[in-house]
């Protein structure tokens, strides 16, 4: 009913409409971020910064997912202009870009620039920016 404060917009409220665009985004995945598969356990919960709708943080949502990997999801929704612009963009135009969501403060601190999915590893202290390299790295640490 209410998205960052205000009320939804009209269109998500048709709950049929909003299941049918769940489903034909994941429908070209097929399968993937559905099947679980054996992995390592971490000690601790990963974290991952990332919003919804990312089409690059949704892959590591996914593998995740199919290691069976506990993680924190520190949701880093959009909330001005600002942060629209892609990050290469946004790093050499808006040089006093300054983030006001409290997630993309947070990534802003530990990482000194915002751009999502960024995976934070606390069982062995690698944090990394880039999806295909959180992919390759949660492989290569929680696969068997
Ligand atoms: N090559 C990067 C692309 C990451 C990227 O462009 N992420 C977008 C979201 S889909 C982003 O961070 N946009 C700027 C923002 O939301 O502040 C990757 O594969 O992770």
């Amino acid at each position: 009913r209410e998205y960052g404060g205000r009320p939804a917009p009209r269109r998500w409220l048709i709950r049929s409409l909003r299941t049918a665009a769940a489903v034909s985004a994941s429908l070209p995945r097929a399968s993937r971020g559905l099947r679980a598969q054996d992995s390592q356990v971490p000690e601790q919960a990963l974290e991952l910064y990332s919003f919804e709708a990312s089409p690059f943080a949704r892959l590591v949502r996914e593998r995740l997912t199919e290691l069976q990997l506990p993680y924190l999801l520190r949701q880093c929704g959009r909330d001005q202009w600002q942060d629209w612009v892609l990050p290469p963009l946004r790093r050499r135009l808006l040089d006093d870009y300054a983030p006001r969501q409290r997630n993309r403060i947070a990534l802003m601190e530990r990482a000194g620039r915002i751009a999502v999915p960024y995976l934070v590893d606390p069982n062995t202290g690698a944090e990394l920016f880039e999806s295909a390299d959180i992919l390759d790295y949660l492989d290569q640490t929680y696969g068997r």
